[in-house]
């Protein structure tokens, strides 16, 4: 398993679980700095991502781009896979697949969390749920072109009625023509929905693409109360070689969340 941190470049995003902010510069080298394998950059959209810039930043750092998030399309422009508007809906998959072309050129893949939506009005819950599935199934090819996954994560109950849990992501994963979209499993929204993280983790097995590496309290691990151990030892067991990337809120500053986790890292994932 290798080290992430996120860096936002999403100032509407103000806020949220992001260790560093606004600055691909200083956040690739305060990455690097710490010993980090590689950073979680969430940008406002894929055109406003200065690409040349995270190159050299990785490049110069010997960094990898883990992942890319592809919140900013519904906190900035209000788009979501399952909006009722089939513009939006269209305009939402291309938002997302300009990303998976921006993060596949670093072999990264793209992260669907918010872009989810959520189940609404007039239209039934298995309605919104096809069109999330009809909108993978479009974009999943484009991330294979790439060589690269695409992700779907669970986000907690506060978030959506959609994903909310590991199985409903199996179940949703499982009706697809696509076979290369697999998990995030996140930490923090697990600690909200799941009965017990380990043993979820075990039953989705190689579906686990990506983690996010949170406490309770989304805070930088150490920082709550998650016993973390069982949990590595299911994504031991599971053979599970991805990050264990931070996205936390920078508390009590970025530079403390960030040594919080690169030192829980350490600790969990002895070298
Ligand atoms: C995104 O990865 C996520 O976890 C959501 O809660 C958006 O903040
Ligand atoms: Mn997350």
């Amino acid at each position: 398993m290798r080290s992430a941190i996120t860096i936002s470049l999403v100032p509407e995003a103000s806020g949220g679980p992001f260790v560093f902010w606004h600055d691909l510069v200083a956040g690739c080298a305060q990455a690097a700095e710490l010993g980090f394998n590689a950073v979680e950059v969430f940008p406002r959209s894929a055109a406003e991502l200065d690409v040349t810039l995270l190159r050299s930043c990785l490049d110069r750092h010997g960094l990898k781009l883990a992942a890319m998030g592809t919140g900013a399309g519904w906190v900035v422009q209000k788009l979501r896979l399952t909006d009722h508007e089939e513009t939006v809906r269209r305009r939402a998959r291309e938002f997302i697949r300009e990303i998976i072309d921006v993060a596949g050129s670093f072999g990264a893949p793209a992260i669907i969390g918010s872009m989810q939506g959520r189940s609404e009005g007039t239209f039934s819950h298995e309605q919104h749920l096809a069109w999330l599935a009809e909108a993978l199934d479009e974009l999943a090819p484009r991330a294979a072109e790439h060589g690269t996954t695409l992700l779907i994560e669970p986000l907690n109950r506060y978030e959506t009625n959609l994903i909310k849990s590991v199985a409903d992501g199996v179940k949703l994963i499982g009706s697809l023509k696509a076979g290369n979209v697999k998990l995030l499993c996140d930490l923090f929204h697990m600690n909200i929905e799941e009965r017990d993280i380990a043993a979820t983790l075990n039953e989705a097995g190689p579906l686990v693409g990506h983690v996010h590496f949170a406490d309770s309290n989304r805070r930088a691990v150490g920082f709550g109360h998650t016993p973390m151990s069982p949990i590595i030892s299911a994504l031991r067991r599971i053979g599970y070689e991805g990050y264990l990337s931070a996205e936390v809120l920078p508390l009590p500053d970025s530079n403390e969340a960030a040594q919080q986790t690169i030192a829980s890292f350490h600790a969990c994932v002895p070298k």
